[in-house]
């Protein structure tokens, strides 16, 4: 039988989706046309991998119990009741020992529905009195910066991409990463658009643009404020324009001065001439678009970095035409609140940078005692790993983990329970790539006895005594409390009822300063708003460059950039092999570094041991281990992040990911085998590589398990 749904992973496409099912039972997956963006296809990973994801053995199926010691993932089976009477009693008891803040609840990404977040979750943990997380790890800086300067305007709709003159993609990788904006591009530049792509690697945009500016990471903010002096010193900034519709003018004009084309190309590590060429390029084009991503986020200027560079369509001028402008996260185009259903007192109580998890289990004060973890998978994705691993290991803490399979945080978790995925329950979700509102219903029977959060956390408050009579805790009433709150609530519910989808009042996709005008206060362009001015104020301010971190005795920048096969760190329990660290063939020459032998990736901070792969996309200075890589990836059995510093972005508090400063070497064993010789002569190298290291790592020092 042939069904409708959705994909609500962490993903801009949002995509509409057909199954085919069998008794239940996932049979078949591919896109439908519903949300126009998704056009009939969806990505390899989800087509190919969701059915081990929901059948495979790691899939959790019961309610567990921690039997052995911790992180040794030593369970027992238990039921549902006992599961839950157990948390509602420990949670209870902590509250009234040490205080409602003792309790951290700790979720992000891992689904981007309403049904999943913040309704019954915010009412359980805010009638606890439970510490509040900021949701910091993604897109914090990107969110303040695209809300001071233009109070979340909607952006160009990705198909609207194929009428562009200009195309920059500035710190995006949507071959990977959102991958229904490709065929815009490849149309613009069928039609002759010029393409430029801002990334310290090659990926596949790079390939296919006119200008690959391979900066060096953490130094967008220079390049964007030489293109914006130069805008305003050479007269191609239109001043009329910003005249009428911006405020802070003069200031970021002042601001930007400190920054010529050579002054950027010698920070950033690229061709001053490159930088005035994407210049004159962006600003003679009309109609012109900046795509810009989150890899320019993730670093101590990121907040900075992506305010300049959404200034750039204001300074030249680029709104109200179809295709012109920029195009960041979409999800403001939206004002639902999952939160009007949570049916809880907004409560003060201390807010926990996600970022800074670690210290907190460690150090922090009130000290958690009771630690719940949904939607997230902290010990693979959250900075300094080793302080968040130590965190999970203290004995007086109570660790709950509520995930769809047994992940690397799962195994140090006192008690697990098993969610269900997209195609079990019933979702409500907004895309934050194309403009789509979707509702869909379980396509498949729940895998064993996995169950969604809305009832878990609805019968959790039922445990502890929080619950109230006229609570809404069934989906429909979940769904029908966040649409009454909406201006064009019946509307909505309606179109969702008759096609499970619903647009926005401008249709599928905006023109600037047409349909959509900035959502400030003043409904003006802030260019240099003041609280995020002040709020950068210990930094120098808004737009000031911090340099490169220490780069002795850790020259090389560690990125950790999205990966095809995975969505963060989901469906990673399916990504069986060696993970291997990339270096530039240059950085690996002076290191004596070839391919596939095992080496050491250290700071400060720690060290990872994995193979080494030779990619010359790379720029050189810079290495990469992909964000989502679980412990098994490794021969050390860590990832990235515990290369991976907890400071914080200049805005937002941020995660500063591509912060990480490494040296790289081989280890004692890393000289390649005869073999390994024959194998690269026949150009399998890595393939052949990647087993001997699976092979010695078997035959040798086995990686320490995890505790
Ligand atoms: N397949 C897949 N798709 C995903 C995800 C996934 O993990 N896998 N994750 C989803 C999520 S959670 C998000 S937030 C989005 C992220 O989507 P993207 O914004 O595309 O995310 P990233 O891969 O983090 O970064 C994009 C690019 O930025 C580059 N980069 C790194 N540092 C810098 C820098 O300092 N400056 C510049 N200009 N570029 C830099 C990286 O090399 C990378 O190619 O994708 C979503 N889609
Ligand atoms: N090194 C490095 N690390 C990074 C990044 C980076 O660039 N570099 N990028 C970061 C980014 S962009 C992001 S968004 C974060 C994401 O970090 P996380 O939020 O930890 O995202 P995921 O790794 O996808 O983990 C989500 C988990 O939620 C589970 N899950 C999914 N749906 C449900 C549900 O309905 N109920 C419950 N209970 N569980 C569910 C999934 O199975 C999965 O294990 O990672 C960050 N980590
Ligand atoms: S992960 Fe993205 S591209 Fe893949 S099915 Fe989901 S929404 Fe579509
Ligand atoms: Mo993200």
């Amino acid at each position: 039988m042939r069904k409708r749904s959705l994909c609500v992973l962490d993903c801009p496409d949002a995509c509409s989706i057909e199954v085919e099912v069998e008794d239940g039972r996932l049979i078949d997956i591919d896109g439908d046309s519903r949300n126009p963006l998704t056009n009939g296809y969806i990505c390899g990973k989800v087509r190919s991998k969701i059915k081990d994801h929901l059948y495979g053995e790691d899939r959790l199926r019961r309610p567990l119990i921690r039997r052995g010691a911790k992180g040794a993932a030593n369970f027992e089976p238990i039921g549902w009741d006992e599961a839950l009477s157990t948390i509602a009693e420990r949670f209870n008891a902590i509250r009234d020992e040490h205080g409602g803040e003792a309790i951290l609840p700790l979720s992000y990404g891992g689904s981007n529905g309403l049904l999943s977040q913040d309704n019954t979750d915010a009412r359980y943990f805010r009638r606890l009195g439970a510490s509040r997380l900021a949701r910091t790890v993604c897109a914090a800086p990107t969110t303040r910066a695209a809300g001071g300067l233009y109070g979340w305007m909607p952006g160009v709709g990705f198909p609207d991409y194929a009428g562009a003159d200009a195309i920059v993609v500035w710190g995006a990788n949507p071959s990977v990463s959102g991958i229904h904006l490709m065929p815009a591009l490849q149309e613009a530049k069928k039609k002759g658009a010029w393409i430029a792509v801002v990334d310290p690697r090659r990926t596949r945009v790079a390939r296919m643009a006119d200008l690959h500016l391979a900066v060096r990471p953490g130094t967008d903010l220079p390049v964007a404020l030489s293109i914006i002096r130069w805008m305003f010193e050479s007269g191609a900034a239109d001043r009329d324009f910003l005249a009428r519709h911006a405020s802070e003018v003069a200031e970021l004009e002042a601001r930007a001065a400190a920054w010529s084309f050579d002054d950027a190309g010698e920070v950033a590590g690229v061709d001053p001439a490159a930088i005035a060429e994407l210049a004159a390029r962006y600003a003679a084009a009309e109609p012109a678009v900046v795509r810009c991503g989150w890899g320019l986020e993730r670093n101590r200027n990121g907040g900075s970095a992506v305010a300049a560079v959404l200034a750039l369509p204001a300074v030249a001028g680029k709104f109200g035409v179809r295709a012109g402008g920029y195009t960041m996260s979409n999800s403001k185009a939206w004002t639902l609140d999952a939160t009007t259903a949570a049916a809880a007192d907004e409560i003060s109580t201390r807010v926990v940078n996600m970022n800074k998890t670690g210290e907190t289990l460690l150090a922090g004060e009130p000290p958690v005692m009771g630690l719940f973890v949904y939607n997230c998978n902290p010990l693979t994705t959250l900075p300094c790993q080793d302080k968040v691993r130590r965190g999970l290991m203290r004995e007086n803490l109570f660790t709950v983990v509520f995930d769809q399979v047994m992940t690397d945080t799962a195994r140090y978790a006192d008690v697990v329970l098993p969610a269900t995925t997209f195609l079990e329950r019933t979702e409500l979700a907004r895309s934050y790539g194309a403009y789509t509102l979707q509702r869909s219903e379980a396509v498949i029977d729940p895998v064993g006895e996995s169950r969604s959060n809305h009832e878990v956390f609805a019968a959790l408050c039922d445990h502890a005594g929080l619950a109230r009579p006229d609570d809404p805790s069934s989906a429909d009433d979940i769904i029908d409390t966040i649409l009454r709150h909406e201006k064009r609530g019946d509307e909505m519910t309606a179109s969702l009822a008759e096609q499970g989808i619903a647009f926005p009042a401008f249709g599928t996709t905006p023109v600037q300063f047409v349909d959509v005008f900035p959502r400030t206060d003043d409904g003006k362009i802030h260019l240099v708003p003041p609280e995020l001015d002040a709020e950068a104020g210990d930094r120098g301010g808004l737009y000031h460059y911090e340099p490169d971190p220490a780069p002795a005795p850790y020259p090389l920048a560690l990125i950790s950039p999205a990966h095809k096969l995975t969505v963060s760190s989901t469906f990673g329990q399916l990504r069986r092999r060696l993970v291997p660290v990339e270096v530039h063939p240059a950085d690996a020459a002076i290191r004596g570094i070839e391919e596939g032998v095992e080496v050491r990736v250290f700071n400060e901070l720690g060290e990872v041991r994995c193979v080494a792969t030779i990619n010359r996309s790379l720029r050189p200075g810079v290495a990469c281990i992909p964000k989502g890589t679980w412990d098994h990836n490794t021969l050390s059995g860590n990832t990235a992040n515990v290369l991976v510093p907890d400071t914080l972005t200049d805005i937002a508090g941020g995660a500063c990911f591509n912060d990480a400063r490494v040296q790289i070497a081989p280890t004692e064993r890393a000289r390649p085998t005869a073999m390994f010789s024959i194998a690269r002569t026949f150009g399998i190298a890595r393939i052949f590589a990647i087993a001997c290291a699976r092979v010695r790592r078997c035959c040798s020092t086995a990686p320490p398990e995890p505790g």
